[in-house]
């Protein structure tokens, strides 16, 4: 399956993985745009925008609350685990859209979230930001200050953490093999990062069951689903 790419990739020694829902498709999280995702059942635009929070924040809180519920109770599959057990052999960066912590769950330790946090919460009017420890006595919760607080994520129209995006193109732009797993690459500006990584002759390798708009691009198009093809792609490298 992988001869096209084992010789280039044999020797690689920085490697980044691009990750979005997919991968944790197998841990029991929807996806958004697959088969069963969210926004095949929900209206991003009222549940994912600012102007959607102050319009309802109740209503939002109550949906991150049930996917917080979700992932808590849900465990790594044998995609996250791969991922981390390559880092005791190459340079290991893992760059992901999922706000789900499963990665650093199954032990990655150099993981840049690029759209948040679930398990993390900020205000809407001061500094503070935390991590959510309990649950909630009313939602929406308020802080200190007196504004309501919201979930650290990136919702459609809001900037990425400014330092997190350097990084990530930073690394994008110095891998040696980028494997980009369980993301529909529909969302800018995270589905730029194997464009950096092309420029600078990365190998692209796609794992996904389904053809994204950036498959053809690849070096390896690997039609399967994650915690099928990582393991396998993994040992590889190691
Ligand atoms: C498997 C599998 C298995 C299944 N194994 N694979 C027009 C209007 C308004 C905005 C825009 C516009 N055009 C472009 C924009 C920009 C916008 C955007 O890209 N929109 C497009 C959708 C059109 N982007 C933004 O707004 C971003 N910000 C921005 O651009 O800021 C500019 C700015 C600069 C300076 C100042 C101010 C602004 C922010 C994007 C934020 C995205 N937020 C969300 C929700 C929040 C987090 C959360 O609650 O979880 O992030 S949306 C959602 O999409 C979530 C995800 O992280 C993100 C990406 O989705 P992902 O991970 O790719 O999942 P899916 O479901 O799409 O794909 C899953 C894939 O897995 C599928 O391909 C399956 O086949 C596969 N799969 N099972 C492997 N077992
Ligand atoms: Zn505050």
């Amino acid at each position: 399956m992988f001869e096209s790419v084992s010789d280039r990739i044999r020797d690689a020694e920085k490697i980044v993985f691009v990750t979005g829902a997919g991968i944790s498709q197998e841990s029991g999280i929807p996806t958004f745009r697959g088969k069963d995702g969210y926004w095949r059942k929900y209206d991003p635009m009222q549940l994912a925008t600012i102007d959607a929070f102050y319009q309802n924040p109740k209503l939002v809180w109550e949906w991150y609350e049930d996917r917080r519920k979700n992932i808590l109770a849900a465990h790594p599959n044998k995609g996250h685990l791969a991922i981390s057990d390559l880092a005791k052999y190459k340079d290991v960066i893992v760059l992901t859209q999922n706000i789900d912590g499963l990665h650093q769950r199954a032990g990655s330790n150099q993981v840049l979230e690029a759209h948040g946090s679930i398990i993390r919460i900020k205000c809407t009017v001061c500094d503070f930001k935390d991590n959510i420890t309990g649950s909630f006595d009313e939602l929406p919760p308020k802080c200190k200050c007196g504004g309501i607080l919201r979930p650290d994520v990136v919702w459609f129209g809001e900037a990425l953490p400014q330092d997190i995006w350097r990084d990530a193109i930073n690394h994008a732009k110095s891998c040696d093999v980028m494997i980009i797993a369980g993301t529909s690459l529909a969302v800018s500006p995270a589905n730029t990062l194997p464009i950096f990584a092309k420029q600078n002759g990365t190998v692209l390798i796609e794992v996904n069951p389904e053809r994204t708009v950036m498959s053809e691009h690849m070096d390896l198009s690997i039609m399967e689903t994650s915690t099928n093809a990582l393991p396998q792609l993994i040992s590889l490298l190691e």
